[in-house]
């Protein structure tokens, strides 16, 4: 009784709002599962990729909150408890459950590398990340481009919520925290309008070369509520879009 109230608040909060949240991760030929706002329901919670979050109305990290830990990896994370195997070079799918048309922006992967004990009990302060990868206006996108369709979220939306993030093929084996990352901005001409939904869920690369990732940071260091890519009026016919956070990793 009390799981089926629950998970029936759970869903009327996911169709209210309807935020997403990355639900699975394809990698390799292997599906797993990111983690669930609903898996706080469950006793115990499955073991996923996926870090925990305290996110039951499935929603963003404010600008307020930018210089917090809750950028890092979403409000009051945890460390996910598996691992996503993936071989250096793979491409990793990463499907969320739904996300709103309006909330358009870029979309953002960073990787940090994890201690020699691993991702699953790490301390989230202590990751520091490199930008690997951005998308934000489509190619195409013009100035009389209509503002839902200039952005690369509309082809995520189209290819059924699914976004590919192509592990470095150098990149050194061992333990990583990927942080796949949607800013929505529609409500960014306002200061404080940008919503960030960070997600962050642990690999474990094989294969690969010897490169390190070196010289990244804390997320709570990457963002201000007023960088131009944060507070931009989004409905203007844009051409260019000045990206937030550090440059992109080499
Ligand atoms: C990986 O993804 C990229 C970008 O979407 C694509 O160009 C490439 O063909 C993919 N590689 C494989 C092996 O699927
Ligand atoms: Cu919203």
């Amino acid at each position: 009784m009390l799981f089926t109230l629950a998970a029936a608040a759970l869903l009327a909060a996911k169709g209210a709002s309807a935020h997403g949240f990355v639900q699975y991760i394809d990698a390799d030929g292997v599906r797993y599962r990111g983690y669930d706002p609903g898996f706080r329901f469950q006793n115990p919670a499955p073991s996923v990729p996926g870090w925990y979050a305290d996110n039951p109305d499935i929603g963003f990290v404010p600008p307020q909150s930018f210089q917090d830990a809750d950028i890092i990896c979403h409000k009051s994370s945890r460390p996910g408890q598996d691992y996503v195997n993936v071989r250096a070079g793979s491409n990793i799918t990463l499907t969320w459950l739904t996300w709103p048309e309006s909330h358009v922006g870029p979309i953002i992967d960073y990787l940090a590398p994890c201690p020699a004990g691993g991702c699953t009990d790490v301390n989230k302060e202590d990751l520091k990340f490199v930008k690997v990868a951005q998308q934000g206006l489509k190619p195409t996108a013009t100035s009389s481009t209509d503002w839902l369709k200039a952005w690369v979220v509309d082809d995520f939306i189209a290819n059924d919520f699914k976004w590919t993030f192509t592990v470095p093929y150098d990149l050194k084996a061992g333990e990583y925290v990927l942080r796949h990352e949607i800013v929505a901005l529609h409500g960014g001409w306002d200061v404080n309008g940008a919503q960030a939904y960070p997600q962050c869920i642990n690999l474990r690369v094989t294969g690969g070369g010897n490169t390190e990732i070196k010289g990244g940071a804390s997320p709570t260091t990457f963002y201000n509520a007023e960088d131009p890519g944060m507070h931009i009026n989004v409905y203007g016919g844009l051409t260019e879009y000045p990206f937030p956070g550090p440059e992109v990793w080499r």
